[in-house]
């Protein structure tokens, strides 16, 4: 279960965000506003505790909150973005990590590692971590010394072609994984029950389970289908806007 919930207010400059899709053009700045109220809300709905902290102009991307740390029971790890552009979000998040952890729990990616933590998937006791564009080697190795200070397995996926781990694969609950493109038959989750994302709705793999609901973005029927045939409630939001910008309902906030 979770019980709290951080988020981040999108800033005007979310029209510069990081995009690999530009031909979908820049988000709307008011319209992203309203879809990010409309998550805060769906949040809210599974009860959750939701922190909303205030927009920051100087990062674009600092509404996706996700990749600035990965919050666990037993410790937070304040990541370092391998995005030149995202790297100072990091410093804006600790002073509300420090409102939920103490100080000795709370742990830190130093550079030349780096980490987002669109990378990492949490699965019981073992966290899965992409080693992509924005996730190296050496932050991979600092991620899994610390994580066994802990208590907690590390299991590297090495990421051929999307962004983020979760960009394409999603833990909904049991032994259920969303997985859409190269992970579909990835030998790392093999032993899982594996719903599977068409390539038309590729965006849609990246859901997020909170409580007893499945939110999933708003406009991808055969997703939201497939998650309710395994037995979850889907609540849809509209994420268009940040969409644009390769940003998905995941990364939208930090889920603890
Ligand atoms: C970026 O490229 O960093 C942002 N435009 C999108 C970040 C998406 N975050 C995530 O998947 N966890």
């Amino acid at each position: 279960m979770f019980k709290n919930v951080i988020v981040k207010t999108p800033c005007k400059a979310i029209s510069e965000g990081i995009s690999s899709n530009p031909e979908l053009g820049k988000p709307d700045y008011e319209k992203a506003l309203v879809q990010h109220a409309a998550y805060i809300k769906a949040l809210e709905s599974c009860g959750v505790q939701v922190t909303v902290l205030p927009a920051d102009e100087a990062f674009p991307d600092s509404c996706f909150v996700e990749d600035t740390a990965v919050l666990t029971e037993r410790c937070a790890i304040i990541s370092n973005p391998g995005a030149e552009s995202r790297k100072g979000e990091t410093a804006a998040m600790l002073p509300c990590i420090e409102q939920f952890y103490d100080k000795g729990a709370i742990e830190f990616i130093k550079a030349p590692g780096t980490l987002e933590g669109g990378d990492v998937m949490m699965i019981g006791e073992t966290l899965y971590v992409g080693l992509s564009a924005r996730t190296n080697a050496e932050g991979i190795e600092q991620f899994s010394k610390i994580l066994e200070k802990y208590g907690y397995k590390c299991v590297a996926v090495p990421l051929e072609k999307v962004l983020h781990l979760k960009t394409g694969v999603n833990y909904l609950g049991g032994r259920d994984l969303l997985v859409s493109g190269e992970f579909i038959d990835k030998s790392e989750f093999e032993s899982f029950n594996k719903i599977t994302v068409p390539e038309s709705e590729a965006y849609a793999a990246n859901c997020i389970r909170v409580n007893s609901a499945v939110i999933a973005p708003e406009g991808y029927e055969g997703v939201k289908k497939a998650v309710e045939a395994a037995g979850y409630k889907v609540i849809t939001v509209d994420t268009s806007e940040f969409r644009k910008i390769d940003g998905g309902l995941s990364c939208l906030s930090l889920r603890f």
